[in-house]
């Protein structure tokens, strides 16, 4: 059989086949397989139709048959045991020097194992975000590799090819570095498109019920906000979606039961910064408001039960939307400094080079969470590549100080008027709480001296120094042994 193939693509379902589609487009050929083999011929007979390079196979061996040396096989399957078996079952027919891809939302910590075991068989692997959905993957994702630092040369042209452009050009691919990478990326970015999403459902509801504003009202309020400093994907869909009305003419938004799901990358995004003492707290926030959100029955039958406040706005209507617009926006700077703290954190666990510009950049276009913002966030990281926080940089400095007071007012009103904002609050709380030389975790220290003997460190000692104080006069002076969280 002749090896002509550029690239073998498992996985027929919506992100395989468009994958596979826009490989094409730009001259690859492509050899795709699915576990149930039937739609591969599907496949053939309907969307890729009369596209002689792109080749059906009906096997794994013939799958490997087809292709150039090295070989490259990318799993799009769904995550989790299904990439294992994948992965036993493609082993037999390649060679070392070989290349297996999974660009499912695979766990960081599998892909880790996974670089681990296919490099001890001396092969190549990696693991790598993609984001965009079915259109991404169809006209240009954003891709975040990771795994074995010698298979990125294999794959760089293919996958700069098919990803998205920065406005400037650049694609939206780069490597990020070593076995979990790639993957540790895309879960960060994930977590910060929960936090973008609730932020605006946070905007969304104070422009509703706090000022009672239409659908109609919003959409233009939004049509505003996404010609400036907000500009995005998510501000855009919110925009649309507020429009959108059925066959009825009602507006479909308002029949949608608030009960909202999730697949786990969020949540794996806040476990991860507790296993790393990262205080995450907007993306936790996001997560445990969709929990919340789900408990519908419950919060249905406490509504009739736990009163709020009364509430009726008064004052300028237009000043406050721009109070909320601000608070949007001064939240979003923190969830994305938490982020990348976060990053910053995991990459010195887990000894990764990770290159900050280049993640800013990768998101900049093509994935859920792109942004006329994130072009900002990679200008701040190229000005000063160790920069410790976004907040720190002068830009973001800046931007924040001029929103702070709209900021304040947001959240104020929003707590006076019993309006949950979680992720609002949090965000300030956070601000506040970074930006404090002293907390109030001296007492804290004592009351866990009090009562464990935790120890503590004093002010006028140099640190490192643990003292423990007999607060009752009835205890030893035998301290517990001393652990930081
Ligand atoms: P799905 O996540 O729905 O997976 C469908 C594919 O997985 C089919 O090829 C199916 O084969 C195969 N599969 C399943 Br299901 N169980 C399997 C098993 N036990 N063993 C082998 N194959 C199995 O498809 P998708 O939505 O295209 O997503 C693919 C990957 O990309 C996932 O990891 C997903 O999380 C990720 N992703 C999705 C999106 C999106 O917007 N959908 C975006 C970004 C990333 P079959 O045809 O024989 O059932």
């Amino acid at each position: 059989m002749e090896q002509k193939a550029d690239i073998a693509l498992i996985g027929l379902a919506v992100m395989g086949q468009n994958l596979i589609l826009n490989m094409n487009d730009h001259g690859y050929t492509v050899v795709a397989f699915n576990r149930t083999v039937s739609k591969v011929d599907e496949f053939l007979n309907d969307a890729a139709k009369g596209r002689k390079t792109i080749i059906g196979a009906h096997s794994i061996q013939e799958m490997a048959a087809l292709l150039k040396r090295p070989r490259k096989v990318m799993l799009m399957v769904k995550a989790g045991q299904a990439v294992d078996d994948f992965i036993e079952l493609v082993l037999p027919h390649l060679e070392p020097g070989d290349l297996i891809i999974d660009g499912g939302n695979s766990h960081f910590p599998d892909t880790i194992r996974r670089t681990k075991y296919l490099e001890s068989k001396g092969l190549l692997y990696i693991g790598t975000g993609v984001s965009g959905g079915e259109e991404g993957a169809r006209f240009g994702p954003s891709m975040m590799p990771g795994g074995s630092v010698k298979a990125w040369p294999l794959v760089k042209d293919i996958f700069q090819a098919i990803a998205a452009k920065t406005p400037d050009g650049t694609p939206c691919c780069d490597w990020m570095g070593e076995d979990g990478a790639g993957h540790y990326v895309k879960m960060t970015h994930n977590g910060i498109e929960y936090g973008d999403m609730q932020l605006i459902c946070e905007a969304y509801q104070l422009l509703k019920e706090g000022l009672g504003m239409s659908n109609e009202e919003m959409h233009a309020v939004l049509t505003e906000w996404n010609k400036g400093e907000l500009d995005s994907y998510l501000v855009e869909i919110t925009r649309d979606i507020l429009a959108y009305k059925d066959a009825q003419g009602d507006y479909v938004v308002d029949k949608i039961l608030d009960t909202a799901g999730q697949k786990g990358t969020g949540k794996w995004t806040s476990v991860s910064s507790l296993d790393l003492g990262m205080p995450v707290t907007l993306i936790g926030e996001a997560v445990y408001a969709r929990c919340l959100s789900a408990m519908k029955d419950d919060r249905v039958a406490a509504s009739k039960i736990l009163q709020g406040p009364k509430f009726q706005f008064s004052g300028d209507k237009k000043a406050f939307v721009e109070d909320i617009r601000q608070a949007l926006l001064a939240s979003k700077i923190v969830s994305y400094a938490q982020g990348f703290m976060l990053l910053r954190e995991a990459a010195k666990e887990y000894h990764w080079n990770l290159n900050y510009p280049s993640i800013a950049m990768v998101w900049r276009a093509g994935c859920i969470i792109r942004s006329v913002f994130l072009g900002k966030i990679k200008d701040a990281f190229a000005r000063n590549p160790n920069l410790s926080n976004l907040l720190l940089d002068d830009y973001f400095t800046g931007v924040i100080e001029r929103c702070q007071g709209s900021w304040r007012r947001a959240v104020a009103k929003a707590v006076e008027a019993g309006i949950p904002a979680p992720a609002f609050t949090t965000a300030l709380a956070f601000y506040d709480g970074y930006r404090s030389a002293r907390l109030p975790a001296n007492l804290l220290q004592a009351q866990r001296d009090y009562f464990g003997a935790h120890t503590y460190e004093r002010i006028d000692q140099p640190r490192g120094k643990f003292f423990h104080t007999n607060w009752t006069g009835k205890g030893g002076s035998v301290s517990a042994g001393t652990y930081t969280v």
